[in-house]
C-alpha cells in the first residue's frame, strides 16, 4: 500500500481521536528525523502505522497471536493492551506490505522501548509521547524541548514518568520497560 492508502486504511480502522493521534505521532516523527538527520518519509510513515492494532479487541489480538505465531509473554497475557505493538508490528508487513524491517521494529516496541534503541525507534517513542494532543503529563512542556535538544535525556524522563505513573496506578510494569528505564539510566550522557 502507498502512504496515502495507508491513511485510508487507518482512517477507518481507528476512531475520529486515535487517527487525529496517529497524524500526529507522523508529523511530530518526520520533525523528529528532520532534526536529527534520518528519513523523514520512514519517520512518517511507522508514525502513520504504530497504532494499527488499536482497535482490535483483546481476544483479537490473542487470536491474531495464535494465528500466526506470535509468542504472548507473560506481562502480555496479564495485560492485552501491551499487544498492539506487537500485533502492529507484524500487521506492517501482513497487511500493509511495508518491508521495512526497522519501521516494523519502531512499532513493536513504542509502547515498551527496549534497551538501546535504534534512533527510528527513540523517535517513535517519543513522538507517541509529545505529539500535539497529548497532555497528560504536566512536564510535557519541558519534555517535549528536550526532545530537540537531547533524545536520550528525553527518553529517559519519559520513562521515568511512565513508570511513576504505572507505579502510582497499580498498573502491571512489563520487564522490558523497567530494562529500557535501567538501560538508560546508565547510559545517558548530560
Ligand atoms: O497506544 P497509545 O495510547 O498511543 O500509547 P502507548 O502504546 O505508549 O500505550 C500507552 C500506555 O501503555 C500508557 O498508559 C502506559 C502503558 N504502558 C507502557 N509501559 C507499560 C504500560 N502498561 C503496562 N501495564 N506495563 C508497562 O510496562
Ligand atoms: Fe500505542
Ligand atoms: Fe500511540
Amino acid at each position: 500500500m502507498n502512504t496515502e492508502h495507508i491513511k485510508k486504511e487507518l482512517e477507518k480502522q481507528l476512531d475520529s481521536k486515535r487517527y487525529q493521534h496517529t497524524l500526529g505521532v507522523a508529523y511530530t516523527a518526520a520533525s523528529l528525523a528532520m532534526r536529527y538527520e534520518m528519513d523523514i518519509n520512514q519517520a512518517f510513515l511507522a508514525g502513520l502505522l504504530h497504532d494499527c492494532a488499536k482497535s482490535m479487541t483483546h481476544e483479537e489480538r490473542l487470536s491474531y497471536c495464535k494465528k500466526h505465531d506470535i509468542t504472548v509473554t507473560e506481562a502480555e497475557q496479564k495485560n492485552p493492551s501491551l499487544l498492539h505493538a506487537k500485533v502492529g508490528s507484524d500487521q506492517v508487513f501482513r497487511k500493509y506490505g511495508i518491508k521495512d524491517a526497522e519501521i516494523a521494529n519502531a512499532v513493536r516496541y513504542h509502547t515498551t522501548g527496549h534497551p538501546d534503541m535504534t534512533m527510528l525507534e527513540k523517535i517513535i517513542f517519543i513522538a507517541d509521547y509529545i505529539e500535539p494532543l497529548r497532555d497528560h503529563d504536566k512536564e510535557l512542556s519541558e519534555i517535549r524541548h528536550m526532545s530537540f535538544m537531547n533524545i536520550d535525556v528525553a527518553l529517559e524522563h519519559i520513562l521515568k514518568n511512565t513508570l511513576e505513573y504505572l507505579n502510582s496506578s497499580k498498573k502491571e510494569i512489563d520487564p522490558m520497560t523497567a530494562l529500557t528505564y535501567s538501560f538508560y539510566i546508565e547510559n545517558t550522557s548530560y
